[in-house]
């Protein structure tokens, strides 16, 4: 791997570069050289190798690990509870602390003080390894140990990285170099870069990975056979070390595929029994098999709807199959025609998520959880939250967020997603009156569910740096922190990835974070206005097209005309969309006058000399976003410019090129829309701006 300066880039935020000198010196004591390694798991010597690792980093001194802690010695202590109470060590710490650790889970950690060094203590080696991060993480954050010390646990039971990955190494959407799975229809052995992901994921408590695209077809189908399983069974193997389950996204239709079968219809006993025998299979190779992804009748994808039976009746065939295992169907409610009339302006895309799966309400076995996207069409930069979250009383369900940046950037601009997503998991879906937000329904407590969970599509590949923009490894690290604390605060989020990462300098701390935090804000402004999205190019979805997907069927449209834009969502007048939601949301997008100026084109076609609430009218803002959007990203190079001497060069000069790349793209968008606009209405700026006539 590229390394310059000792600064190896594929360890990410887990470089834990040395602390400034007189922070070490409150943390300089002579018990914190040692580490006493209770656990003698595997998984347990590996979170004290980490812990090793990390204080040598941090501290810039040897640290020796011991088996055990001899009287009147003291250390950084790691291990299990069970472990802490055959020591004699546990009465420092009341028999309710140990109890209420134990009741938090097996993914629970504690840090307690130990005399006068720490103990980190694991409700399972799980918690065990989780806490040796968290540690690390606190250190480097500067966090004092008296305010380390308490116990955690996760919110959310699943906290997944989902992979459109596929055999011949390509990544669909994928922005950073080919998969780390598969390459040229062979899957890869595992490798140390492998073992280098899994230690990224664990250290921010992923505990679940569908390594392969959601879109299965061809030779991926043959997944779930003894074509490919032993070789998926050695990455399973390796991900297991770090407490993460493998996923595989499987094919509606394999039995008739791959399994010689004339049909794939759910209610059909042989095709029951072809999906039993195949999960007997699987967990022969892999006894810990997490379970399946499925996309189904979506697009082009077949499912359930060719045999005209309904997506409980999908779900349920394979969920009767990993129950005897435990494992999980995870089932996409992205389901949509886009095959749509776009002549028709009361056909909704929006809609359907809603339309489709509500219904089906109780009907989902315990096994399965349902997967939906934050919002109704399709992760762009600014969208409502999907009403589906939360309208299913009796549904486990989950939010599946998209790390990748499809519509916001390609990883070539800059856009951290962190504030976007603090937005979704705030929001109060009044499911079960006030503070019912997302982040407490998608856990599954906000509506008494045993499962549920945060997946995110991946960012990451082969790619030195992991995700082509190195700034885009924040956005991998910070759906890691939400996933397990969706309470975090961003600032919190983007802080600790920048000291574990980059360094400790106040200037560049302060400086690469308000870069970070004002990014979605600025690729916002300067491409699709007022949350109308999708006006990119066609198929690859960079660059602006305003008309690219107007008269097209994927149901994407923005019905520009030379009198106003927008899309009628409401209830009186349009689509119906907006019924969908619980109040006060319904009446507050409903009326023109309430619904939020960021939001209006999502929910309404209206004038261009509409007045926002803003005060601006609808055209002005266009321009005024526009033109204020592509300042704005030659400013985020001008800042990076400032603080790039504090990072390694290569690290910084890839920065830089990035940036460089989003002043052009911002300036197309720009030129653009404003053209488009401005030709469509004859209105000019009012600021007199040059605008291509
Ligand atoms: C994996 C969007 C993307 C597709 C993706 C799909 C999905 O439509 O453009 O590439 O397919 O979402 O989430 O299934």
């Amino acid at each position: 791997m590229a390394e310059q300066s000792g600064h190896a880039f594929d360890q990410a935020w887990l470089t834990w570069p040395e602390l400034p000198k007189g922070t070490k010196g409150t943390y300089r004591q002579p018990w914190m050289t040692r580490v006493i390694a209770s656990s003698k798991t595997d998984m347990g010597q590996t979170a004290s190798r980490e812990l090793q690792r990390g204080l040598e980093r941090l501290f810039g001194v040897n640290i020796e690990i011991l088996d055990q802690m001899d009287q009147g010695e003291s250390g950084v202590w790691l291990g299990t509870l069970a472990n802490f109470r055959l020591e004699s060590i546990a009465r420092d710490i009341s028999v309710e602390q140990m109890a209420d650790l134990e009741g938090m889970g097996e993914e629970a950690y504690a840090i307690w003080p130990l005399g006068p060094g720490v103990a980190v203590v694991g409700a399972s080696d799980r918690g065990l390894l989780y806490g040796a991060f968290s540690l690390i993480r606190q250190m480097a954050t500067m966090t004092s140990l008296q305010d380390m010390v308490g116990q955690n646990a996760p919110a959310n039971p699943l906290r997944m990285l989902d992979h459109w990955d596929n055999l011949d190494g390509s990544v669909e959407r994928g922005y950073a170099g080919g998969s780390l799975f598969f390459s040229q229809g062979q899957v890869l052995p595992p490798s140390s870069r492998l073992t280098a992901y899994a230690r990224l994921l664990a250290s921010v408590g992923i505990n679940a990975v569908a390594i392969n695209n959601v879109n299965v077809h061809g030779e991926e189908s043959y997944f779930i056979t003894p074509k490919h399983l032993a070789d998926l069974a050695a990455l399973a193997e390796r991900f297991r070390g770090y407490a993460i389950r493998l996923f595989l996204s499987v094919n509606f239709a394999s039995p008739v595929e791959i399994g010689g079968l004339s049909t794939a219809d759910p209610l059909d006993e042989a095709v029951q029994q072809w999906w039993q025998d195949k999960a007997a299979l699987i967990y022969s190779y892999i006894p810990d098999f997490g379970g399946f992804v499925v996309k189904a009748d979506s697009e082009f994808r077949p499912g359930p709807f060719t045999y005209g039976r309904d997506h409980a009746d999908g779900a349920n065939l394979l969920a009767r199959a990993l129950a005897p295992y435990g494992g999980l169907v995870i089932w996409r409610c992205f389901v949509y025609d886009c095959q749509t009339d776009w002549r028709n302006r009361k056909l909704d895309r929006a809609r359907a998520a809603f339309d489709h799966f509500v219904k089906l309400d109780g009907r989902f076995a315990d096994h399965v959880i349902l997967q939906i996207k934050n919002g109704p069409i399709d992760f762009q930069v600014r969208e409502p939250v999907s009403p589906l979250l939360g309208a299913m009383a009796h549904t486990h369900q989950m939010l599946e967020l998209q790390i990748t940046q499809e519509y916001t950037g390609q990883q070539r601009d800059l856009c951290y997603l962190v504030p976007q997503w603090k937005e979704v998991l705030d929001f109060d879906t009044y499911a079960k009156g006030p503070s019912s937000t997302i982040a407490e329904v998608a856990s599954g407590k906000g509506l008494d569910r045993r499962l549920g969970g945060i997946a995110g599509v991946a960012n990451a590949g082969n790619d030195p740096y992991w995700t082509g923009h190195p700034l885009a490894q924040a956005n991998f690290y910070g759906f890691g922190r939400l996933a397990w604390d969706p309470k975090l605060a961003s600032t919190q989020i983007t802080a600790e990835w920048i000291h574990q990462t980059l360094g400790h300098a106040p200037l560049l701390v302060d400086a690469l974070s308000s870069m970070l935090h004002d990014s979605w804000r600025i690729y916002e402004s300067y491409t699709a206005p007022l949350g109308v999205g999708f006006m990119v190019n066609p198929g690859h979805h960079y660059g602006p097209n305003v008309d690219g997907y107007e008269y097209s069927k994927w149901g994407t449209y923005h019905f520009a005309d030379h009198h106003g834009i927008g899309v009628d969502r409401t209830e009186a007048t349009g689509t119906g969309y907006v019924g969908q939601y619980r109040e006060p949301h319904r009446s507050i997008y409903e009326d023109v006058q309430s619904c939020p100026d960021e939001l209006l084109l999502f929910f309404h076609h209206v004038a261009y000399g509409h007045r926002l609430g803003s005060g601006k009218t609808v055209i002005q803002h266009i321009y005024d976003s526009h033109f204020e959007g592509a300042e704005a990203a030659r400013g985020l190079l001008a800042r990076w410019q400032q603080i790039s001497r504090e990072v390694p060069a290569q690290w910084a000069e890839r920065v830089a090129e990035r940036l460089a790349w989003q002043v052009q793209n911002a300036e197309e968008w720009r030129d653009v829309v404003n053209t488009y606009f401005y030709r469509k209405t004859g209105i000019g700026d009012e600021r007199g701006r040059f605008i291509v006539p």
